[in-house]
C-alpha cells in the first residue's frame, strides 16, 4: 500500500477499502489477510465503542465454520455453548425442538461482543490498518476508482482503492453510491420492538427458549455460564425508562411460566430496546462498490440471522475478491446476486418466526387480535406434534448452505 503526501492530504492506495468495523468489515479484513490481499478499514466510532455493543448471541454451525476456516474460533471453541436445540413454548407448554436428531446440526452461544473481540484481536496480531474514530467519512469516486476520505485528528486523509465495501451497517454512507432506482429496498416494519436485558444470573435452562404468551414474546438466552440474556416484546414506541427491573422481571416471570419451572432473577447490567424491521436493498453491487452485513439488509432478531448473513455475505464476497484477484471475475459479477437470493430465503424464516411469536399491536381491533393469536397457537402445536415441520425450523435455524 503506498501513501504519499499531497497538499495537507494523506493519499494512499490499498486493493480493498473498508467502511465498518463492525463484525462484517473486521471479518472481511480477515478473509482479505488470509490471501494476502491489501485492505484497508474506515471506523467512524472509537474501538471501545465498537467492542461495547451488545447484541447477536448466536452462531449458526456455518458461522462457524467460517470462523474456524480462518483460524479465528479458539475464543467460540474454549466458551461458546453448543446447543442441539431451542424449546418452543405456547400457554405454559414447552416443547424441544432436537437440531442434532432432526438434521445432525447444532448452534453455539457465544455473543456477538466476544466476536468482534476475537475479530479486533487477530488484527491486532497481523498489524491490520484499521482507522478508529474517523471523522466526516466520505466515498466517492476519483478517476473511476473507488476513493474514501476522511479526517483524523484535523488531517485529511484519502484511501483510493480497486474495490470499496459497505460494511457500515444499515444507516452506513457507502450505500449512498448506488444509484436510488437501483438500491430500491424492500421492507416491513413490524408492530412490536424487543426490550432485552443482560443480567448477572446463572441461566436458568440449558437451551433456548422462544415463548408466545398472550401478553407477548419472551426470550430466555444465555452469554455464559452466569450471564443470561432475556428479552420481552414491546410496543414499538416504548421507553426504556418505563421499564423498571421489576416490572422486566415480572413480565418475564409472567410470559416464561411452565408449571415447575421457576426463573432465576439477578442484577441487570444492560438494557435496551431494538425495534423490529426487515429491509433489503434490490442490489449489493454496483460497479467496484459491494454491500455486506446490515449494510444490505437487516432482519428482526427472531431468527438469530443478522450477524450470520453478515458473516455469510462476507465469506461469498471474500471468495469472489480472491477469485478476482486471481484473474477470475465471475464470481464478483454474480456476488449480489447470490447474496440476496441466499438473503430472501433468511427474511421469510425471520418473518415466519416473527409472527409465529409475537401478538398484534394494540391497535389491531380485539377480535383480530385474539384470531391471529390462536391461529399462531395452533401453528405452535403443529410444530410441536410434527416431526416435519420441526425439521424445517431446525434446517433453517441451524444455517443454510453458503455458496
Ligand atoms: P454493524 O452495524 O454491526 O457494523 C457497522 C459498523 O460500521 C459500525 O461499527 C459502525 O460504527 C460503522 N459505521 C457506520 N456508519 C459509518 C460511517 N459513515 N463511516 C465509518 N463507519 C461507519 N442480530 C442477531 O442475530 N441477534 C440479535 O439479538 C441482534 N440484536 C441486535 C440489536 C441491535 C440494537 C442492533 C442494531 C442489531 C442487532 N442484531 C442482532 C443484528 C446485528 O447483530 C447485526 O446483524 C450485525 O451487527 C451486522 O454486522 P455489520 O454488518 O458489521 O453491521
Ligand atoms: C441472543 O442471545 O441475543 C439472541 C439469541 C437468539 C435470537 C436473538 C437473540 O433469536
Amino acid at each position: 500500500m503506498s501513501t504519499k503526501e499531497t497538499a495537507d492530504v494523506h493519499q494512499q492506495r490499498t486493493r480493498v477499502a473498508i467502511i465498518g468495523a463492525g463484525p462484517a468489515g473486521l471479518l472481511l479484513g480477515h478473509v482479505l489477510a488470509a490471501r494476502g490481499i491489501p485492505f484497508v478499514v474506515v471506523e467512524h466510532r472509537s474501538r471501545e465503542h465498537v467492542l461495547g455493543r451488545v447484541r447477536a448471541g448466536v452462531l449458526e454451525q456455518s458461522s462457524v465454520d467460517v470462523l474456524a476456516q480462518l483460524g479465528l474460533a479458539d475464543g467460540l471453541r474454549a466458551d461458546g455453548l453448543v446447543h442441539g436445540g431451542i424449546l418452543l413454548q405456547h400457554e405454559s407448554e414447552r416443547f424441544h425442538v432436537d437440531f442434532e436428531e432432526l438434521v445432525g446440526r447444532t448452534v453455539t452461544v457465544y455473543g456477538q461482543q466476544r466476536v468482534q473481540a476475537d475479530l479486533m484481536a487477530a488484527h491486532d496480531t497481523l498489524g491490520s490498518e484499521i482507522v478508529y474514530g474517523a471523522a466526516e467519512v466520505s466515498p466517492g469516486h476519483l478517476d473511476g476508482r473507488p476513493v474514501v476520505r476522511f479526517t483524523l485528528d484535523g488531517e485529511q486523509h484519502a484511501v483510493e482503492a480497486d474495490f470499496l465495501v459497505g460494511a457500515d451497517g444499515f444507516h452506513g454512507v457507502t450505500k449512498s453510491l448506488i444509484p436510488a432506482d437501483l438500491l430500491a429496498p424492500s421492507e416491513r416494519e413490524y408492530d412490536a420492538a424487543w426490550l432485552g436485558v443482560l443480567a448477572d444470573v446463572p441461566p436458568s435452562t440449558d437451551e433456548l427458549i422462544y415463548a408466545l404468551h398472550r401478553d407477548g414474546f419472551a426470550m430466555h438466552s444465555m452469554r455464559s455460564p452466569s450471564v443470561s440474556r432475556l428479552y420481552v416484546q414491546v410496543a414499538p414506541d416504548e421507553r426504556i425508562e418505563d421499564w423498571s427491573d421489576d416490572r422486566i422481571w415480572d413480565a418475564l416471570d409472567t410470559r416464561l411460566a411452565v408449571p415447575g419451572w421457576r426463573l432465576q432473577h439477578g442484577p441487570i447490567t444492560e438494557k435496551s430496546i431494538t425495534r423490529m424491521r426487515s429491509s433489503v436493498v434490490s442490489t449489493m453491487a454496483h460497479g467496484r462498490v459491494f454491500l455486506v452485513g446490515d449494510a444490505g439488509h437487516i432482519v428482526p432478531p427472531t431468527g438469530a440471522k443478522g450477524l450470520n448473513s453478515a458473516i455469510a455475505d462476507v465469506a461469498m464476497l471474500g471468495e469472489a475478491l480472491a477469485a478476482e484477484s486471481a484473474g477470475d471475475d465471475g464470481p464478483l459479477a454474480t456476488y449480489s446476486d447470490r447474496a440476496l437470493e441466499r438473503q430472501w430465503k433468511v427474511q421469510q424464516f425471520s418473518e415466519y418466526m416473527t409472527d409465529l411469536l409475537h401478538v398484534p399491536g394494540s391497535a389491531v381491533p380485539a377480535e383480530e387480535r385474539e384470531f391471529r393469536y390462536r391461529s399462531r397457537l395452533g401453528r405452535l402445536r403443529y410444530i410441536g406434534g410434527s416431526r416435519f415441520a420441526q425439521q424445517s425450523v431446525a434446517e433453517q435455524y441451524t444455517g443454510l448452505a453458503i455458496r
